[in-house]
């Protein structure tokens, strides 16, 4: 009696625990494909592949957190990239792929296709490793203007991302560079650029040169912050530092004020693509946008 007593309140316990570990933090931005024709039943042959694939995950990361395989075969086959961000500790870079591999089941169910973006890493279903994918694009963007838009998108940050997606697309299997310069009125402008380790140098730069050839259009043209995501390569550039930054690679403190608090805009019109794009909001999550097109 006493023993069963136990025994119950400890698978409780484990119970409660396991229960609080799957509450995972939301994705800046996911996709799931739209169509039914992409949809997976529970229990199927793909359903099963999957778990099995996304339970390995951030166990069999490499030493360049980064991460992709396949298993099965068609119709029922898996094909996953996990990466992390170029500048995550190993640590940060296995939390952010385990919680994006639940967070992953629990916002795109039995969705093929799928999407998952979060500051440290990102996720993503990719059948064809080794080839660039742009679709779907989406833009998160700080909705407060920087003081001089022009310069700042036209002199400054070009200088900064095309030296950055040059450094990135020949940095070999970690296609990660960041760098930080002075912008407009003492500003700092902070900017990443990042590939998956699996695009050639000349996709690399591709994806990225198609990212950026688009800021001139982006309602994140000249904002203090956007985040630019697609599934092979993103960038960010914003005006202050870079969350879980390495010790050491932190920017120089800047004395900027923090941004005044801004009202969040009405969500924009869904793109007619076959994607549907879902916004979900970062701590500071008022001060966000999202804004998403297909190619
Ligand atoms: C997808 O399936 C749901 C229910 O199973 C149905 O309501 C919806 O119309 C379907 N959508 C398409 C695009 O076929
Ligand atoms: C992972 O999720 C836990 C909560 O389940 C959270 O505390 C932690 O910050 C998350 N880590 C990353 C890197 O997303
Ligand atoms: C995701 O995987 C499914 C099934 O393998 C595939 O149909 C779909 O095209 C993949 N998405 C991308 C972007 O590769
Ligand atoms: C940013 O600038 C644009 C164009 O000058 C203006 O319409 C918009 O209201 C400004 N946004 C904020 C948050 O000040
Ligand atoms: C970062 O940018 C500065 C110019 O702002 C440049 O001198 C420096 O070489 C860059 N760092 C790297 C690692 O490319
Ligand atoms: C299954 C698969 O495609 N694995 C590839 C993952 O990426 C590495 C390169 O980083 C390839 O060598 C693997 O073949």
């Amino acid at each position: 009696m006493g023993f069963l007593k136990w025994l119950t309140i400890l698978i409780f316990q484990f119970y409660n625990l396991f229960d609080l570990s799957i509450a995972q933090p939301n994705f800046i931005s996911y996709a799931c494909a739209d169509f039914n024709k992409t949809e997976f039943s529970p229990n199927s042959a793909y359903d099963t592949n999957l778990n099995t694939l996304l339970s390995a995950l951030s166990r069999n990361m490499d030493g360049d957190g980064f991460y992709n395989t396949s298993i099965g075969q068609d119709p029922d086959k898996v094909s996953v990239i996990a990466q992390c961000r170029g500048d995550m500790e190993s640590q940060i870079c296995r939390d952010c792929i385990n919680n994006a591999t639940r967070k992953i089941l629990e916002v795109c169910p039995y969705k093929k296709s799928a999407f998952g973006y979060y500051d440290e890493c990102t996720y993503s279903n990719e059948s064809i490793i080794g080839t660039v994918s742009l679709n779907p694009l989406v833009f998160i963007y700080n909705t407060a203007n920087v003081s001089s838009p022009d310069e700042f998108m036209q002199e400054d940050l070009r200088t900064l991302l095309e030296s950055l997606q040059i450094r990135a697309s020949e940095g070999g299997k970690r296609k990660f560079a960041r760098n930080t310069t002075r912008g407009p009125d003492f500003q700092t402008i902070h900017a990443l650029v990042q590939c998956t380790a699996d695009l050639s140098a000349q996709d690399c730069f591709n994806c990225l040169r198609n990212g950026y050839e688009r800021l001139p259009t982006c309602p994140c043209y000249g904002k203090l912050a956007a985040n630019v995501l697609m599934p092979s390569c993103n960038f960010i550039f914003q005006t202050y530092p870079f969350s879980n930054e390495l010790p050491g690679t932190q920017a120089p403190p800047q004395s900027a004020p923090p941004p005044p608090p801004i009202r969040p805009s009405p969500p924009p019109p869904l793109p007619s693509g076959n994607f549907n794009f879902f916004m979900e909001l970062l701590a500071s999550s008022s001060t966000y946008n999202s804004f998403s097109s297909p190619l």
